[in-house]
This record gives C-alpha cells, sequence and structure tokens, in this order.
C-alpha cells in the first residue's frame, strides 16, 4: 500500500526573504505544494490523508529531536508574534555564545539566515508538516511499504537547535527518529541543497553514545558555491561513532550524471543494511528551478524513485525543496508514478 499526506499549510506565507542585500518575494510559495497537490488529486485522489486525520507529533518526539528549549521557543512565537512577519538579522554561531533576552536577539539565536521569516502562524504550519511526517512513517510502521509526505514548511536545514533555509521543524528527522524505534534507518537527501540540519540533529544525538540507529547520505550542490555553504563536502564523512556520507556536484547536472551518483548512494545504502528508507526529496534539482542550477527533466524522477525502491524497503518520501512551480505538479506525479511501479 502507498499512501500521500498532504499540507499546503494555507496560513504560512512569508512575503519575503532578504537575498544579497534586496528584500525578494520569498521562494517557498503555498502554490509549490497547492500545485502537488492538484496533480495527486486528479492521479488517484483515494491514496490522499489530510491533516484532520494527522496523527500529532507529540510534544516528547520533538524534543528528542531538537532541543527541548528551541521547540519551546518555537512554541512560544505563537503568542509572541502577530500577523507581521520577523527576520532575524544578527545571528547565533560559534561557541560560547550566550542566549539574549532582546526578542529580535533571540530570534537570530535560533536562527541560521535571513530566509527564514517567522510570525504568529508559522509554528502551526510547521507542526502540521511535522505531522504529516510523522503520520506517514507511523504509516510504514503498520505495515505500508510506501508513503510520501507532501508537506510545507520544508525541513531539512533546521537542525538541533535551529531554524534555517525556510525551515523550522526537521520533518524528515522526525520521521527518521520515529522509525528508529523498530529499527535501522536510512536517509537519502537528494533535494539540491546539503540536508544540514537532518545531520547535525543525528550527529548531536549520537554525541550521546548511543548506537547509529541512522545512516545519513546527502547528494547536493557544492556548499562551496552554494547554500548552506557550511557543510556537505565530501571528505565529511563522521568518525568511528556516526558515519554518514556527502556527495557533493557542480552545476548543470544531467540525468545520467544524477543517476551515476544516486546508485553510488543507493549502494552505501544498501551495505547499511536499514530496515526503513527516508528520502528528503527536492525538485529544485529540476533544470527550472530559479534558485537551482541543476538539469534534471520531469521523467527523470520516475526513473529515480524506481531505483530508490528497488532497494525493497519501506520507504518514506518526504517534501524538501522546489521552487519551480509550473512544472512542480508534474514532476511530483513523475516520482509517484515511480514509486508505484516500485510496489510490485
Ligand atoms: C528546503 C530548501 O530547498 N531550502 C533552500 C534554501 C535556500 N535559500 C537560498 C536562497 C537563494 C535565493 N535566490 C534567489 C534568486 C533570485 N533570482
Ligand atoms: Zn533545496
Amino acid at each position: 500500500m502507498f499512501k500521500e499526506f498532504v499540507a499546503v499549510n494555507l496560513s504560512h506565507q512569508p512575503p519575503y526573504e532578504l537575498w544579497e542585500g534586496r528584500l525578494i518575494s520569498h521562494a517557498e510559495q503555498v502554490a509549490r505544494v497547492a500545485n502537488i497537490h492538484d496533480a495527486l488529486k486528479r492521479h488517484n485522489p483515494e491514496s490522499i490523508v489530510y491533516p484532520e486525520d494527522f496523527q500529532q507529533v507529540p510534544l516528547e518526539v520533538l524534543k528528542q529531536v531538537h532541543l527541548p528549549e528551541y521547540v519551546d521557543y518555537l512554541l512560544s512565537l505563537r503568542e509572541k508574534c502577530s500577523e507581521d512577519y520577523w527576520l532575524a538579522s544578527s545571528f547565533g554561531y560559534g561557541g560560547g555564545i550566550r542566549r539574549p533576552t532582546e526578542e529580535h536577539g533571540l530570534l537570530g539565536y535560533y536562527s541560521m539566515d535571513s530566509y527564514t521569516p517567522v510570525n504568529n502562524k508559522t509554528t502551526e504550519a510547521a507542526l502540521i508538516a511535522a505531522s504529516g511526517a510523522y503520520s506517514a512513517a507511523l504509516s510504514l510502521e503498520a505495515g505500508n511499504r510506501a508513503a510520501y509526505a507532501v508537506v510545507r514548511p520544508p525541513g531539512h536545514h533546521s537542525g538541533k537547535r535551529n531554524m534555517g533555509g525556510y525551515c523550522y521543524l526537521n520533518n524528515t528527522a522526525i520521521a527518521a527518529h520515529t522509525l528508529s524505534q523498530q529499527g535501522r534507518v536510512g536517509i537519502l537527501d537528494v533535494d539540491y541543497h546539503h540536508g544540514n540540519g537532518t545531520f547535525d540533529i543525528f550527529e548531536q544525538n549520537q554525541k550521546q553514545g548511543e548506537a547509529q540507529a541512522v545512516y545519513p547520505i546527502s547528494i547536493h550542490a557544492d556548499p562551496g558555491r552554494k547554500f548552506p555553504y557550511r557543510s556537505g563536502y565530501e571528505d565529511q564523512a563522521g568518525n568511528d561513532h556516526f558515519k554518514y556520507k556527502n556527495y557533493p556536484l557542480g552545476e548543470g547536472v544531467t540525468d545520467e550524471e544524477y543517476n551515476r551518483v544516486l546508485l553510488k548512494a543507493l549502494q552505501d545504502l544498501a551495505d547499511y543494511n536499514p530496515d526503513f528508507l527516508v528520502v528528503s526529496m527536492g525538485f529544485d534539482t529540476y533544470g527550472g528551478d530559479p534558485i537551482a542550477d541543476f538539469a534534471l527533466t520531469t521523467s527523470y524522477y520516475r526513473q529515480m524513485a524506481k531505483e530508490i525502491m528497488d532497494l525493497k524497503l519501506k520507504t518514506l518520501f518526504v517534501q524538501e525543496g522546489g521552487y519551480e512551480i509550473e512544472a512542480i505538479g508534474d514532476n511530483a506525479l513523475s516520482l509517484v508514478k515511480g514509486i508505484k511501479e516500485g510496489l510490485k
């Protein structure tokens, strides 16, 4: 069985982001997931689950994945903020920094960039997205072979104690952490950007000395030239206690070039021999994406899904980026066709 968990989250609509010194209209728009939803609804409406039927992600789970004080901070924004969006301008980085009391300082303390605005509705939207990923994970535990959490805001740049890159709660990490209670979990991040938040969360959690329960692999644009500009280099592969893998790529990557790298990443995952696979799924690798520069085609997402499903694991796809709203419905439909072919 295959289910799609869809949350368009109409109330979260950040109007702008601060990019290279200018306010530009925000790339992470409602229309992204609304257009995916329209395409999936035309194709197969009976496989869709909506927020009213999601299991709410428990606070306890959020606080195992993220730092509890960061979760409490996000929850407090529901009262602290108005409908006007805030953007941080002084960021929390480096060692020895202390938690400020002033509100804009505090927002920056928990944020990594000027791309991730908050208002009084943002936390609610992030909770619904996280609950979609959580519910999809539970559906795999209940016996589904595959699921697709079509949610926004995305999650993979949100780390142990930070928002960033349009992300507030790490939907992929919440799903992977949940599944890791039942078995070993591989994570494959195929968004155009490095999944720095996901890597950070599991690296921090593994420092407690537990056995490694997840193995993250990311294929993405070279972080020397593209966001998140800080991690995702090939020689970053973890240590004896926590292993992971990075496949950074140059610009203009074609379907054939991408697929060669994908097959390597899938072999790494097969060697780890997980029980579950969580895929951070971005369509910002598409040739027409306005903020990225790979050259993948719509039909490739079908092949990508088939290659992934060939691992024969219980597999959850979680929506991350993808900003070409005209093509995003067709790209998601192509992916879903590949997933369904892979069920056989
Ligand atoms: C989840 C996800 O894909 N987050 C990506 C965040 C990257 N933000 C970088 C913003 C770059 C904005 N570029 C605007 C180009 C306008 N021509
Ligand atoms: Zn991305």
